[in-house]
This record gives C-alpha cells, structure tokens and sequence, in this order.
C-alpha cells in the first residue's frame, strides 16, 4: 500500500469545496482545490417567491474545482460528494425537471399534516427512527405529490446523488444520506410498505448503495471536458450525508465521547451500534441516521451557527457594519448578563431577521432582550453552547453510555467562545477540531474504498487523530449569579 489522492466535493448550506486528500496507512493530508459560495435563490411561483439551490451554478463550480484539482494531482484515483441531507432533486428520463427546493422554504411545512394524517408520529418513529423535522424528506414529498410535481418524474435523487449522477451517469441512492428521507426501514432498504401508505410512486426510488461504492468512471463528456487522460478519477460514493462523514472523521473513542458537527447546523449526538427506538428517545427528537460501516448516528439538530450568519446577514442588510470575527472577540469580552434563549425553537428555521426574532422570544417571557450586536452574539453562543451542553446529557441519558469527552468538529472548532462555554455548561472537556472533518471523512471512505487504506472506523479515526492534534478546553465553573 502507498499513499494515493482522491478528490473530496463537500456541498454545506453556504459553500461547497472540492479538497485534495493523499491517503496511505500513514499519511493524512488535505489541500484544498476550489472553495465557492452557496448562494440560494428565489424564483416566483405564481403566488410567492419559493427558496431553491442553484444546482447548475454548484455543479459548475464542482467541475471546475474538479478541473483544479486534476491539474494539482493528475493521478487522482477517486472522487466523492457530499452534501447535506433530505433535498432532492426529480428526473425524468434522466433530465432534472424541478430545480430542488431549500429546505428552509416554507412549501414543506403542510407536508406534516398530510403524512400524520396517513401514519400517525410514534408509527413513523417506530419505522424510521428519524426526529420530527418540518422538512424531512417523506414531508416535501407529500407535498410534491399533492401539488402534482412528481406526476412527471421517474427519479428521485438526494443532493450528493444527483452531482453523483451528473459526474458519472450513474444513479444510486447512497444509505447514509437516504435514510434521512425517513422511507428506509432500519436494517437500509426503501421502507415500501410506507412509500405505498403515503402513496408515493415506488419507482422514483433507486438501488441504496453502501459508502464506498465505486459507481463509474467520470462520464465521456466530462472526461472530455477536463482533458483527462485515460480512465480518470472513479466516481465512489462516500457517507454522502455530509454529518455522516463529519462523524467518521471525529478523533474520538466513541464509546465514551459526545460529538457535535458544528456548521450551519449543530448535530449532537453519540455513535451506536444499534438504533434507539424508545418512546423517550421520540419525545426528546432525537433522531438515529445511518452511519458508514453500519453504525448509527444517534443525535438532535441544534439550530447551529446558522443563527449568527443570519444575524450578520441582517446587521448588513440594515446598513451596519459588522463583521463576525470582530463581535466574537467582543463577545468574549462582554461580561455582563444575556438572556439564555431555546436555540431549537422552529422560529429560527426560516431565512429573516433572526436577532428580531430573538428580541420577541425575550418579550414573551417578560426578560430584556440583548442591547447591541455585541450582547446578540454573546446571547447566541451562550444558547446554542446551553442546547449543545443538554443534547449531549440527553444523548448519554437515552443511549446509556457514561460521556467523559465532548468533540467539536467542522467550522463551529474555530469558534473559541463557542468551544469554552459549551465545555463550561457541559462540565466535560471539550476537544475541539478537526475543522474540515466532513472533508476528512469524506477522503477517508473513498481511500478505504480505493485500497490506499484499510481497517475499520476505529483506525481510521487512528490517522485523523495523528494528523489533527484537537484543541483542548478544560471546564470552568459556570456563573449561577
Ligand atoms: C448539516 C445537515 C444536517 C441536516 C441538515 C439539513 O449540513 O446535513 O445533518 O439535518 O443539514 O439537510
């Protein structure tokens, strides 16, 4: 075995990169290729104006960062995608139809009542294991169906399949992403006993695939495109559920650590090696996706650090100027009293003026509502560590596990506020890093894939562990005054 590179696309909710990996059984390094923004777009309906992902623009730049990183590394053997979960996209006769809706757009929120009506919430935990989230797959698609959008289509892909698709012209519904569709049942197949209860055509479904899968060579026209010579790079499917590469890459021992994928969203949870399926764990909204190599990702969305870009974005559009880095660091300095408010509130999903939200929040409870951007941020992030600190008690409480580490991995191990007050309100130490972890996880399972290296997740994470020393934040006494 020598080391050999592959090619990571990792698609988040506000930028997409494509990563250099060179993997052998001792090395571990990542360099970045092309990094681009996600910016999502508004286009009218008739009645309003609907959120959708500019898939065309994002699959440009994926090409083109593609493009860059063959120039780099001409003997990339792989190439992977990841996004985040439960959008899609719908075919027919392989041609994108509808340009795929944003999970933040509001067309989803009357799918709830068209699914309950037909399998009531405990069923439907029972079947999938999935916490209630307005826009779980199984949701748009109910409302897809009523609004006779999937009349005309005869496939359904998720984000990272559908780039898959257009990489390779293969099709393929890779499981970890899949089962945050909540159509799968919890041993991985398309759960078609639901999928013919809410009367969703079963055709539209492809064959679920594990990571690793090689799926194909880049298509001719692609090949062309990028001057590859030869066979080129092969498609392999990754944990395309961006937070189930996330966690392959967390340097943890998982029996006894909590992690927490930080990004837009904070997922926190624990890794299991069987679902749970109590009442207690439905009531708490937690939720048990699939994970690589069959383990599962037992854990709850936080609302994350969608909360501060958002606030940011309104501070902008208001004429301030303001800038994160800089409110952080204030942040760090403010020592006086903020309101602690329920960073899970669904107020916060939508895309608008998250600090007014904030403002109203305090209002219903009769507190004073933070005074400046400085005091909004430190709010925040005291809310969101406070969210993060309970999930991870939840989490040991419902899976049984005694938690003495709490991991933070993705862009949210560079926030220093955010890392001590999580490690302060949780009492546990928190470790913090490695930043790229979806990026990592990605690299990892297409190298396991390719042969550059082998092993189970626990030495894998052996390689991340050596090459991303994390950064560590000892507990403090928390202020009860
Ligand atoms: C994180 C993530 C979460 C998922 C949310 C919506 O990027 O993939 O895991 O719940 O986005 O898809």
């Amino acid at each position: 075995q020598g080391a050999g590179a592959v090619a990571a696309v990792d698609l988040g909710a506000t930028s997409g990169r494509v990563m250099i990996g060179r993997v052998g059984p001792n090395t571990l390094e990542l360099e970045e290729a092309a990094r681009f923004p996600n910016i999502p777009v508004r286009l009218w309906e008739g009645d309003r104006a609907a959120l959708h992902w500019n898939v065309v623009e994002l699959y440009r730049n994926v090409t083109e960062g593609l493009g860059a990183a063959l120039r780099a590394e001409p003997g990339l053997v792989s190439v992977g995608v990841d996004a985040w979960a439960v959008d899609y996209g719908l075919l027919r006769n392989g041609v994108l139809g509808t340009i795929p809706y944003h999970y933040r757009d509001e067309r989803a929120l009357a799918g709830t009542d068209l699914v309950h009506a037909r399998v009531g919430a405990a069923d439907l935990y029972r079947q999938n294991g999935l916490q209630y989230l307005p826009f779980n797959s199984l949701y748009q698609l109910a409302v897809d169906r009523s609004a006779g959008r999937l009349d005309d289509a005869d496939a359904l892909l998720l984000i990272p399949d559908l780039f898959t698709y257009w990489l390779s012209g293969e099709q393929v519904a890779e499981r970890t992403n899949a089962s945050t569709t909540g159509l799968l049942t919890p041993d991985g197949g398309w759960n078609t006993g639901l999928i013919d209860a809410l009367e969703l055509p079963r055709s539209l479904f492809r064959p679920v695939v594990e990571p690793g899968t090689i799926v194909g060579p880049l298509a001719p026209s692609l090949r062309a495109e990028l001057q590859v010579s030869g066979y080129g790079p092969r498609v392999t499917t990754v944990g395309s559920h961006d937070t189930a590469s996330a966690v392959v890459a967390v340097p943890m021992h998982a029996e006894t650590a909590a992690y927490i994928s930080c990004g837009t969203w904070g997922l926190v949870g624990v890794e299991l090696e069987s679902p749970v399926l109590t009442d207690d764990a439905r009531a708490a909204n937690f939720t048990n996706e699939g994970g690589v190599d069959g383990r599962v990702r037992f854990l709850h969305n936080v609302m994350g650090l969608w909360l501060l870009s958002e606030s940011i974005r309104t501070w902008q559009s208001q004429g301030l100027d303001v800038e994160l880095v800089d409110l952080l660091d204030r942040a760090e300095a403010h020592a006086d009293r903020v309101p602690v408010f329920d960073a899970n509130d669904p107020r916060f999903l939508a895309p608008g003026d998250v600090p007014a939200r904030i403002a109203d929040w305090c209002a219903e409870r009769g507190l004073a509502a933070p005074s400046n951007p400085v005091e909004y941020v430190r709010s925040i992030v005291e809310s969101l560590a406070d969210a993060f600190a309970s999930a991870v008690r939840t989490a040991a409480d419902l899976s049984g596990r005694s938690i003495d580490t709490v991991h933070i991995v993705g862009g949210g191990a560079r926030n220093r506020l955010l890392c001590q007050l999580t490690a302060d309100r949780s009492g546990l130490p928190v470790l913090a890093g490695p930043v790229e972890a979806t990026a990592i996880g990605n690299v990892l399972v297409q190298a396991r894939a390719q042969g550059l290296v082998d092993g189970d997740l626990e030495s894998l994470r052996g390689l991340v562990i050596r090459a991303h020393h994390p950064l560590r934040y000892a507990p403090r006494p928390v202020r009860t005054h």
